[in-house]
């Protein structure tokens, strides 16, 4: 590369990600192929429209790359493609919500979709995004003792608001859903049901969460999270819903697509597809829960006693330390996780009660049992006031031994 601040930058960041004990829920570390792809002369292209329905000319083995990406998309959840189809194009996880809510939800009709507050997402209908201000967000949360979803109450609600759509989905949840009551929940009041499996979606091609398919008539996921893709997003719909939805991708709300990002998604679901990345899936809650225990022997509060997943969060205000400065603490020791609010959070969500802790990018770099006892060890010291100076050469020294893919 010859520009050199750029160049340099990079590398700066490179050995930033390296030298970090990474537990920010929502990312990973890709492989080289990924990032191959996304770094190829497929960024040149231009391929507005569908594959065998162009604008533009010489898009022949952008054909090629765009149906191989939904075929392995299909292949990997177990779909037929006489009952789903797949749309590749979606920039990322937001702009797919919005393209399917687009197709499907008359402006100014209601979408139910779990509280930001309570582990949601902002395109769940969350009043601040575009999704809040062209639909009313009819929220659900959790249960307040158990902090896990309550579906006796989900149901009241959606038969008293009568949603068009109902959201199960979540960036801060670290539960099994249970999709069948959902889709009875949908049953009963007449409302399409989508799933946003963006966090888990890794865990069920990997056989470790269970999948929404069976039950949902919507599903995306965005693939840069446990999927271990490039930064991206994927709609998988059920043929009804199939061409509104197409249309609203494009050419409702997109130009065109980023056919570099596409092989790149392609590269990263047959990696997803390989009995490694299964094991690496069971790994990766493997790791969370002992983290998760850890912390809990070592007297953090893990929101809901524990986790099914790849996440957790961990009430820190209850040891009496805000979320926001929590963060900091750790960042300076060279621990990287994200602020976050808690159910029922009585702070505010620029500094709320707890710290999201997620193991999917440690797990890529090998880390497993013995790590995340390491590691608990240096949260809570952080957190009871040890020098973070001390703690990151311990960090440092720890994450060297582990180098990015
Ligand atoms: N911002 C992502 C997360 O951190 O969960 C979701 O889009």
């Amino acid at each position: 590369m010859k520009d050199s601040a750029i160049k340099k930058l990079i590398a700066a960041e490179e050995k930033r990600q390296t030298g970090v004990i990474n537990l920010i829920a929502s990312e990973n570390y890709v492989s080289r192929g990924v990032r191959e792809a996304l770094g190829s002369v497929l960024t040149n292209k231009y391929a507005e429209g569908y594959p065998g329905a162009r604008y533009y000319g010489g898009n022949e083995i952008v054909d090629e790359i765009e149906r191989l990406a939904q075929a392995r998309a299909l292949k990997l959840f177990g779909l037929s493609d006489s009952a789903w189809d797949v749309n590749v194009q979606p920039y990322s996880g937001t702009p797919a919500n919005f393209a399917i809510y687009t197709a499907l939800v008359p402006l100014g009709a209601k979408i139910m979709g779990l509280d930001l507050s309570m582990g949601g997402h902002l395109s769940h209908g969350y009043k601040v995004s575009a999704t809040g201000k062209f639909w009313k967000q009819v929220p659900y949360g959790v249960d307040k003792k158990t902090e896990r979803l309550d579906y006796n109450e989900i149901l009241r609600i959606a038969k008293r608001e009568k949603p068009k759509m109902i959201v199960a989905g979540f960036t801060a949840y670290s539960r099994i859903i249970d999709f069948k009551k959902f889709r009875k929940i949908a049953d009963a009041v007449g409302a399409i049901l989508l799933v946003d499996m963006s966090h888990f979606a890794g865990l069920v091609a990997g056989r470790v969460y269970p999948s929404p398919f069976p039950y949902a008539d919507i599903v995306m996921t965005t693939t840069h999270k446990t999927l271990r893709g490039p930064r991206a997003a994927i709609i998988f719909s059920r043929e009804k819903y199939a061409r509104a939805i197409d249309r609203a991708v494009f050419p409702g709300l997109q130009g065109g697509p980023h056919v570099n990002q596409i092989a790149s998604v392609a590269v990263a679901l047959a990696e997803a597809a390989t009995p490694a990345f299964r094991a690496y899936t069971k790994q990766i809650v493997k790791n969370a829960q002992i983290l998760a225990g850890e912390l809990s022997r070592l007297n953090w509060r893990v929101v809901s006693g524990g986790t099914d997943t790849h996440l957790f969060l961990v009430d820190t205000f209850a040891n009496g330390i805000g979320g926001k400065r929590a963060s900091e603490m750790l960042e300076k020791a060279g621990i990287i996780v994200n602020k976050n609010t808690i159910p029922f959070d009585t702070r505010s969500p620029v500094d709320p009660s707890g710290i999201r802790v997620g193991t999917a990018a440690l797990t890529t770099r090998g880390m497993r049992e013995r790590e995340m006892k390491i590691i608990a060890g240096f949260i809570n010291e952080t957190l009871r006031g040890a020098s973070p100076i001390k703690i990151r050469k311990n960090v440092l020294a720890l994450a060297r031994k582990f180098p990015l893919p």
